[in-house]
């Protein structure tokens, strides 16, 4: 705990943009990165980097997150008394915003009674997030996509469960790759971890354990100034923990101390073979929230444009 505090101290961005701030690192995605970003657009190929929301979904129940729940209101309803009118359907869906591709908002985790920049704990309640909501990010997320290939530059299909990939590792995949994230960047890193999921259909294989960024990373991610980072397990973050007994280490510095939205369940498998195809591994990537108010976390259906 004494070590993750002393990181804690190292990575903070409390006050960095203001007393007020409510989004932490998108503040690094300002009107030149985002023109950079727009540079990446060469060919006009699109790849979705979102999963489905359906019944299909992920989700094993754990901590009461379920998939989604779609619902018919309406298949065949009339606008009038005459046969030939034009009819309507409408639809209904229940499901935690947590349960497929997401963002997390700034307020999902925290300790010490305090949120990302200093916003006390009670400004969280059964009404919502007044402070940090997913909602304040609604003017992002767009920006560099950089995806590192964690996996492929270390010659596997997926990383093993478990594996803690290091600043080496992404080090690594940047020099093999060619590409350098920077500041204001999205930085998407796969593990491969997905297709335990997607491809041999093994929910619990999927989310019970998971390869992923291991705590050593967060000086990295603070040094290099990403604007967000978005991987391919469900919590961004290696599982199991690398220490038992400190849950979400990754989760407490990136959300609450350094103010950086995570991305989970990002399919980047389609992205990541295109790259590995033409050599490049920047994009424009977009991913704006759902303006929620006061919601912790936001489903997605992310882009990347090369
Ligand atoms: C928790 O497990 C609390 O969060 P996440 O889904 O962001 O990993």
């Amino acid at each position: 705990m004494e070590r993750l505090r002393a990181l804690a101290e190292k990575v903070t961005n409390w006050g960095r943009w203001g007393a007020d701030d409510e989004r932490g690192t998108i503040n690094f995605i300002t009107p030149d990165v985002v023109r950079r970003a727009a540079a990446c657009v060469r060919r006009g190929e699109v790849f979705s980097l979102g999963l489905t929301f359906g019944a299909e979904g992920p989700q094993i129940g754990q901590g009461g997150r379920v998939n989604p729940l779609h619902i018919m209101t309406a298949t065949e309803a009339r606008l009038g008394a005459d046969p030939d009118a034009p009819r309507y359907s409408d639809d209904v869906v229940v499901m935690p915003l947590q349960c497929a591709t997401q963002w997390d908002s700034l307020a999902h985790v925290f300790y010490g009674g305090q949120l990302y920049n200093g916003f006390p704990a009670s400004t969280l309640t059964a009404a919502g997030a007044s402070r940090n909501g997913i909602d304040k990010q609604g003017a992002g997320i767009v920006s560099r996509g950089v995806l590192l290939d964690v996996a492929r530059v270390r010659g596997v299909a997926r990383l093993a469960p478990g594996t803690a990939i290091t600043p080496d590792d992404l080090e690594a995949a940047e020099r093999a790759q060619g590409i350098r994230a920077e500041r204001g960047d999205v930085l998407l890193v796969r593990t491969g971890h997905i297709t335990v999921f997607t491809k041999d259909g093994n929910r619990e294989g999927y989310m019970r354990q998971a390869p992923g960024l291991g705590v050593a990373c967060a000086e990295w991610l603070h040094r290099r100034e990403v604007a967000a980072v978005a991987c391919d397990n469900n919590a961004v973050e290696v599982l199991p923990f690398e220490d038992p007994t400190l849950p979400l280490p990754l989760h407490q510095l990136c959300l609450r101390d350094m103010g950086l939205t995570l991305g989970e369940m990002f399919d980047l498998e389609a992205l990541a073979a295109d790259c590995a195809a033409d050599g490049t591994w920047e994009c424009l990537f977009t991913a704006p929230p759902l303006k929620v108010t006061g919601a912790v976390g936001s489903p997605l259906n992310p882009l990347a444009v090369k």
